[in-house]
């Protein structure tokens, strides 16, 4: 094989769909930079410092500067996409594709070939700049599911590098991923990585069997055995968050302060019920409505002792199913206040809009209910927030089994999202659960959250990636190989 290889000088290189900083261009068409605020950041932008690491990613925009940028101690390399790439690559096959069919088909995705070829086009783009800018033998850490080619592409550019995925988002079940019609690419596209995460044991074990069954390697437990003598690991690495700094966030004044004149606001409810989520079809809002919406109308609750208040950040607002779920939600929203509500009571009070850290800290704060009901997500960083600020072991949380965060967060009133009266069920339980339950639950949750923060996931995954032996025969006898 011919490798073309251009070296550059960083010994770990993050690749992921966007950049950690936002292109902003002023009405005097200077560009600057923010930092985009998020978990990903705050997780690898110490290991990246570590070891003056590089990030590649797209910045936002279309058809951009590709001049590279400092910025925290990280050396940013933009990657641009031109406005037809934004819709078949992001849009489309990312956002329209993968995105429903990971996520149990709740949408149906669309299967365009246009979309297809886009995502190859820039899967390669990505891996062509990592190529570039990676040291010789350097770890490259490729993030979800934009960019699923890039390990099989880079290691081609590049065979002597280290290659780790993480998916943020759930892998699934053989039954529903053999739909895609280049199930075979993606999987082969996978298999260039050293090491493989996911966020659920599940997904893990999901990717083993399809790669058994469809490619037909050599696996035993986790590992994948392949041809050419090399072994892919795949694992599972419950993602987290920064532990440390939302717990100082949370316990500051001013979002005491604010929590506490958030209550008052809303009129000293009995019961503040709390929903925070991307305004996406995976996160079971509408269905979580619904079942409040009952509860008030069969008087089991009342506007005078119980509000709920979503908070719906805006996502994807180009995407033809997210317009149409947020006029679903609109009109719900609208039904339920105008059938329910009184004057200074709305029954649920709906956000649709982006906060700042500290709003988020203090709505945790005030929320005596968090309400998490996803009808299928990777994780859920949201469920832990509220776990993290909640430094008087007091406050409920409702979630759905179907979150990554139910394999760690047991003590969780747990609902299956498909099942309204169960969730109304659960719901209440939660509002009628003595003190002392609800302390002895969220103490043993919050010592789960503390004891594993997202600095840690990131040591783990790079770890277990510095220690990947490409070559399995120097370290497995043939007769340990199950077929
Ligand atoms: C994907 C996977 C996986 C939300 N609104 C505001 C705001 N947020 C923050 C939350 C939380 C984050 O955004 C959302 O994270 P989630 O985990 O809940 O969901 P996704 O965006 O779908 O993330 C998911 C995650 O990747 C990580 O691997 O857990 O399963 O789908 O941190 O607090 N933050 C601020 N203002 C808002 O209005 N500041």
């Amino acid at each position: 094989m011919t490798s073309t290889r251009t070296q550059g000088d960083h010994d770990l290189v993050v690749v992921a769909n966007r950049l950690p900083v936002d292109r902003v261009v002023g009405e005097d068409g200077e560009t600057t930079w923010r930092r985009s605020p998020g978990g990903l950041v705050t997780a690898l932008e110490p290991i990246i410092q570590q070891y003056d690491g590089a990030w590649v990613g797209w910045d936002g925009g279309s058809d951009g500067p590709e001049e590279p940028l400092e910025q925290g101690g990280m050396h940013l390399f933009p990657v641009a996409l031109s406005p037809q790439e934004i819709e078949e690559f992001y849009e489309g096959f990312s956002n329209g594709t993968l995105w429903p069919l990971y996520h149990d088909v709740v949408a149906k995705p669309g299967f365009h070939r246009e979309w297809w070829d886009s995502y190859v086009t820039v899967n390669r783009r990505f891996a062509e700049r990592a190529a570039a800018e990676a040291a010789d033998k350097a770890l490259v850490w490729v993030q979800d599911y934009q960019l699923q080619l890039v390990p099989a592409m880079l290691r081609e550019l590049r065979p002597d590098l280290r290659i780790g995925f993480f998916l943020h988002i759930p892998f699934p079940p053989s039954e529903l991923f053999v739909q895609l019609p280049w199930r075979s690419q993606i999987l082969e596209g996978l298999l260039g990585a050293d090491l493989v995460g996911f966020q659920r044991r599940g997904g893990a074990q999901n990717f083993v069997r399809l790669v058994r069954q469809r490619l037909g390697h050599k696996t035993h437990k986790d590992l994948i055995y392949l041809e050419d003598g090399r072994t892919v690991a795949a694992e599972c690495f419950p993602i987290s968050i920064d532990v440390a700094e939302l717990e100082k966030l949370s316990v500051s004044d001013p979002v005491a302060e604010r929590a506490q004149q958030i209550r008052s606001q809303l009129g000293e409810p009995r019961k503040l019920l709390l929903g925070v989520d991307r305004l996406d079809y995976t996160k079971g809002i509408y269905d979580r409505l619904r079942a409040f919406g009952e509860l008030l109308e069969e008087g089991a609750l009342s506007v005078e002792d119980a509000v709920f208040v979503q908070v719906a950040t805006p996502s994807r607002e180009r995407v033809d199913e997210y317009r149409r779920l947020r006029d679903e939600i609109d009109r719900l929203v609208g039904r339920i206040n105008g059938d329910l509500g009184r004057i200074g009571r709305p029954a649920i009070s709906y956000l649709h809009s982006s906060y700042p850290r500290d709003e988020m800290a203090a709505l945790y704060r005030a929320a005596d209910i968090m309400v998490v009901t996803p009808l299928r997500d990777g994780m859920n960083l949201v469920a832990k927030e509220y776990v993290a600020c909640r430094h008087r072991d007091d406050g409920a949380l409702v979630l759905s089994e179907f979150a990554g965060a139910a394999d760690e967060l047991k003590q969780a009133f747990m609902v299956n999202p498909y099942d309204i009266n169960g969730m109304k069920a659960a719901i209440l339980e939660a509002v009628d659960a003595p003190p002392k339950d609800l302390t002895k639950r969220m103490k043993a949750m919050r010592k789960t959250v503390r004891s594993h923060d997202v600095s840690d996931w990131a040591e783990e995954f790079i770890g277990m990636l510095k220690q990947a032996r490409p070559d399995h025969r120097k370290r497995l006898r043939p007769s340990k190989l199950l077929a």
